[in-house]
């Protein structure tokens, strides 16, 4: 199998399942355990300098920073699918929904739970208001993010929104909205399938429960 997935079940990993899910690709996954310290170790080191889960490799590719992850996918094995084609109207949107994911939710939603003392004009993700009033006139708008189209970043921004949706990070009846329409995909749901498999194998706790 050419696809390899270092993974644990409770981190950014359980998306990648989603991704890999959808492009409907064979996988491997090789459990990272997170709580032992395996992201520190030397091997894991040599995968990723940030310690950090998810790193993909795909026969000579290596992506880490799951974003990346994402639109390596859905380029290579669902173009014009899952990611549209380079000269399609809406490659600047998707390109961008994905991008705004871990450079803007992330950090909007971490700022404001954290309290943190910033000054939104310097900070490239701005106030969690604008973040959420933007995601909000996107997801409101339409069925997914381009419209009637699914695309690859639904999986990037939807698994952090239903992250934050779930953790009190943020909070929407819109983007809540948006949550429960992708909680019926298919491959959501095989992944969680998978991810839970995972769990139960390794006799994980999952997180708040
Ligand atoms: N920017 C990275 C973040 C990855 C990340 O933070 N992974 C966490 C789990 S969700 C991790 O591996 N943490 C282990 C550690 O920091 O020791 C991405 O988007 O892929």
């Amino acid at each position: 199998m050419s696809i390899v997935l270092y993974h644990h079940p409770w981190s950014r990993a359980a998306t990648t399942v989603w991704m890999l899910e959808e492009v409907g690709q064979p996988y491997e996954l090789r459990f990272v355990d997170l709580n032992a310290g395996a992201q520190r170790s030397a091997d894991h080191e040599r995968r990723n300098r940030m310690h950090k889960v998810p790193v993909l490799d795909d026969g000579d590719v290596r992506v880490s920073e799951n974003a990346a992850i994402a639109m390596y996918l859905a380029d290579r094995y669902a173009p014009g699918r899952l990611a549209p084609a380079l000269d399609a109207a809406q490659r600047g949107s998707y390109l961008r929904w994905c991008v705004f994911a871990p450079s803007v939710i992330e950090p909007a939603c971490m700022a404001k739970a954290s309290g943190w003392a910033y000054s939104p004009r310097q900070a490239g993700f701005g106030t969690y208001d604008d973040m959420l009033a933007t995601l909000e006139e996107a997801v409101g708008s339409g069925t997914w993010l381009l419209g009637e189209t699914f695309t690859m970043a639904d999986v990037v921004v939807g698994a952090t929104a239903r992250w934050m949706l779930r953790f009190g990070m943020m909070k929407s009846d819109v983007v809540a909205a948006y949550a429960d329409r992708l909680a019926a995909r298919p491959a959501l749901q095989r992944a969680d399938a998978v991810n839970a498999r995972v769990t139960a194998e390794h006799g994980l706790t999952p997180p708040g429960a």
